[in-house]
């Protein structure tokens, strides 16, 4: 997050912290963000975890809620609010050339496989997401919350959640700032000068009036050309439901 300021979680509570091991499991940190949709399934960016060697390291990732922190080591990790995923739903059509279809659903796993799914309080909550029948504004200029773990500029690494509000930038004028390639219809822009999401906050959570409106994807220089997002409402009918079951296929 660039230009932002640090959030305790209780601001953002659908924010999810999706961490990866090193050092053998001592350290956890954040690769990416997501949102809490329901207490069984966090919303993210496909192109968190599609990656060559993912079959390495799918076994190795964690959901976390209600953490402000980037990395921690096992002995100060909340267990109570980490989970394993046990299920990854990938958009059908995701495109990394095109960097479109950006948008995964993972599922936690539920009390018949031994663990349970998120359990509410004022550190986790799930968000709504937009869906086309609600007329909420998205038009240029509207301010939005983004947040996440990642980048407060190229090269430092941010410690703690932070948040920035954004304005709404339309996809046309949008595309002036990547050298006039046309913005796919189900992406969204947002961002001005210094204010924008960055590396590491991919997946997390673009929210306006109280919505889950964009999911962080892509973008050139951070807080210079403006955020790309998944836009949430071309793949919502209501619940996560269809797009697991028409959308998504299983990795
Ligand atoms: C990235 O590399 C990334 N300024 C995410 C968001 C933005 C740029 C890059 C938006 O994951």
């Amino acid at each position: 997050i660039v230009g932002g300021y640090e959030v305790p979680i209780t601001t953002v509570p659908y924010q999810i912290s999706l961490r990866k091991s090193m050092y053998a499991g001592y350290i956890w940190y954040t690769f990416c963000g997501g949102s809490l949709i329901t207490f069984k399934f966090v919303i993210t960016a496909t192109h968190c975890f599609v990656t060559p060697g993912f079959n390495n390291w799918r076994n190795s990732i964690r959901a976390v809620a209600g953490t402000t922190e980037s990395i921690v080591n096992i002995f100060v990790s909340s267990r109570e609010h980490t989970r394993r995923i046990r299920n990854y739903y990938v958009h059908k059509n995701y495109d990394n050339q095109m960097w479109i279809n950006d948008i995964s659903v993972l599922e936690v796993p539920t009390p018949q496989n031994m663990e349970y799914a998120f359990i509410e309080s004022e550190e986790v909550k799930p968000i709504r997401m937009h869906v086309p029948s609600m007329d909420i504004d998205v038009n240029e200029g509207v301010y939005c919350a983004v947040s996440g773990f990642g980048l407060l500029e190229h090269y430092k690494r941010s410690e703690n959640l932070r948040m920035v509000c954004v304005p709404i930038v339309s996809n046309r004028r949008c595309s002036y700032y990547y050298r006039s390639s046309k913005i796919h219809p189900t992406c969204l822009c947002a961002g001005e000068n210094t204010k924008d999401s960055c590396e590491g906050d991919s997946g997390g959570p673009l929210v306006c009036g109280g919505v889950l409106v964009g999911l962080v994807s892509w973008g050139g220089i951070c807080g210079v050309q403006p955020g790309v997002y998944t836009r949430v409402a071309s793949f919502t009918t209501g619940d996560m439901v269809p797009f697991v079951a028409k959308l998504a296929v299983k990795l």
